[in-house]
């Protein structure tokens, strides 16, 4: 009998959801920035170990909205852990102990699921200085490794029996052109300063597969112009930069050589305006 279900990695921005998506499944799916607030998507990351197969997603971070775009990722992520079979519930080991979920995340509602806290970054605490965790806690690092294979036992309990929902070779569910256009985001977290990184959304206009090298246009929208002029840099120096930075992570991914052609456009204020929103796809 086989074993398969949803697993939600929660908590609050830059706990380090994004990066031990990435770990457990091997692959560098999900964007990672020290700024937090990078993740706007939920990101799918298979994992298929014996018997078991996780459904592991990455959601936005729990957070009080403070505009629009921010209560529609709000709205994302409750939904997640509405619909886990079991959450994976995030706190740093530094900041020893974790609130319960339900605080954290201002929930009215127990979630179904199975929850099972998490301390993350465990490397930067030292063993002496480490607390006694309760049993239903695992401690790791997804920079280490420390802990992972218990964490993927402990989760695993977790499961419901159920056949695969995907083939035991797969990694990611969502297509190629939306890691393109998060890489696309993820070098500009990198590479633009402050506020910047979070009014840009990027969008897959083009993706040409069966020529040398694959061509993809992306088009990276800001809010403002004196925006745009950031972004494109003197000279072209900036959106060259980005453009190299999401080029080369995205051919990690994908495996072959790709020309990504970017373009910058302002949509005004799209981060307040629902149907900008929903075309970027942020919103359902
Ligand atoms: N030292 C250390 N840093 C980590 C670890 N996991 C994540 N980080 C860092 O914490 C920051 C936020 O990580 P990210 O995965 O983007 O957090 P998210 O906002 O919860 O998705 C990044 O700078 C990561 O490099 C870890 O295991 N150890
Ligand atoms: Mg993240």
């Amino acid at each position: 009998m086989t074993k398969c279900g949803t697993v939600v990695l929660a908590g609050k921005p830059n706990v380090g959801k994004s990066t031990l998506l990435n770990a457990l499944v091997g692959e560098r799916l999900s964007i990672v920035s020290p700024k937090p607030q990078s993740t706007r998507t939920p990101v799918v990351g298979l994992l298929t170990h014996g018997d078991a197969q996780f459904i592991f997603t990455d959601c936005p971070g729990l957070l009080d909205p403070r505009y629009r775009l921010q209560e529609v990722l709000r709205q994302t992520a409750l939904r997640a852990l509405a619909d886990a079979e079991v959450i994976a519930y995030l706190h740093p080991l530094a900041d020893y102990p974790a609130p319960s979920l339900a605080a954290a995340a201002g929930l009215t509602a127990t979630p179904a699921g199975a929850v099972v806290t998490v301390y993350t970054k465990a490397d930067l605490v030292a063993p002496p200085r480490r607390p006694a965790l309760a049993l239903d806690s695992v401690a790791v690092s997804a920079q280490s490794g420390e802990g992972m294979s218990a964490l993927v036992r402990r989760l695993e309990r977790h499961l419901p029996e159920s056949p695969f929902h995907y083939p035991a070779d797969d990694v990611a569910t969502q297509p190629l052109r939306f890691f393109a256009a998060e890489f696309v985001r993820e070098a500009a977290f990198a590479l633009l300063h402050e506020e910047l990184p979070y009014s840009l959304a990027c969008e897959i206009d083009e993706f040409r597969e069966g020529e040398t090298p694959t061509y993809i246009r992306a088009v990276v929208y800001v809010e403002r112009e004196s925006q745009k002029g950031i972004v494109i840099g003197q000279g072209g120096r900036t959106i060259k930069a980005i453009g190299q930075a999401a080029r080369t992570r995205f051919e990690m991914l994908y495996g072959r050589p790709v020309y990504l052609d970017l373009h910058v456009k302002v949509l005004p204020h799209w981060r307040t305006h629902d149907p900008s929103i929903k075309r970027l796809g942020y919103a359902p």
